[in-house]
C-alpha cells in the first residue's frame, strides 16, 4: 500500500541536539515537503536506548550506541509526505558520517555528523519499524511490555 511509505520517525540525536542543529533539521523537513505530525523531546534512560536498538544487541558497538543515546536529549519527530520513509532515508544520508561526506556531501549526517556511533540522526527504515518506533515514543504501542510512557521522561 502506498500508505505504508507516507509516515516515518526522524530523531535527532543527542550529539546534533547538543549542537543546536534541531531547528535547521526541522526547518529541512518542512522545505523538503514533509509534515511534523508529532514531535517532541525525550531523554532515553540506558534500558530504553536498549530496547529500541535491540536489533543491533550483539554487535560490538551495542553499548557504545546506548550509552551515546542516552547521554542526553533527543528529538523525535513523526513525519509524513509522500514516500516519507525513502525521502528521509535519503536527506540523512549513509549511516557512517565520513562515507556520507563522500558520497552525499549535502546530506544531514555529511554536514552534522562525527563518526559511525556520533551521526546526528536517525530514520527508520521500514514501516515496521516506524510502527514499532513511533509507539515508542508516542504511544498506542501494545507488543512491548515496556514503553517510553513507562521509561522515558519527556522533556517541557
Ligand atoms: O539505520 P542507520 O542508523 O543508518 O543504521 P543501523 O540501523 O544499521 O544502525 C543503527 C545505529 O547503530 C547507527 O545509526 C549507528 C550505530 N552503528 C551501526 N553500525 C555501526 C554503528 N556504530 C558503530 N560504532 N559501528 C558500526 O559499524
Amino acid at each position: 500500500e502506498s500508505y505504508q511509505k507516507d509516515i516515518t520517525l526522524a530523531i535527532v540525536k543527542p550529539d546534533a541536539f547538543l549542537a543546536a542543529h534541531v531547528d535547521d533539521i526541522r526547518q529541512e523537513i518542512l522545505h523538503a515537503g514533509l509534515q511534523i505530525k508529532a514531535e517532541g523531546e525525550f531523554v532515553l534512560d540506558k534500558a530504553s536506548a536498549e530496547l529500541f536498538y535491540r536489533e543491533h544487541k550483539n554487535r560490538n558497538f551495542f553499548p557504545h550506541l546506548v550509552s551515546f543515546m542516552s547521554s542526553g536529549p533527543v528529538y523525535v519527530m513523526l513525519l509524513s509526505g509522500r514516500d516519507a520513509i525513502k525521502k528521509w532515508r535519503l536527506m540523512i544520508g549513509p549511516t557512517d558520517p565520513e562515507k556520507a561526506r563522500k558520497d552525499s556531501p549535502l546530506s544531514i549526517r555529511a554536514r552534522f555528523g562525527t563518526d559511525n556511533t556520533r551521526n546526528a540522526v536517525h530514520g527508520s527504515d521500514s514501516h515496521e519499524s516506524v510502527l514499532r518506533e513511533m509507539g515508542f515514543f508516542f504511544g498506542n504501542y501494545t507488543e512491548e511490555s515496556r514503553t517510553p510512557a513507562d521509561a522515558c521522561q519527556p522533556v517541557t
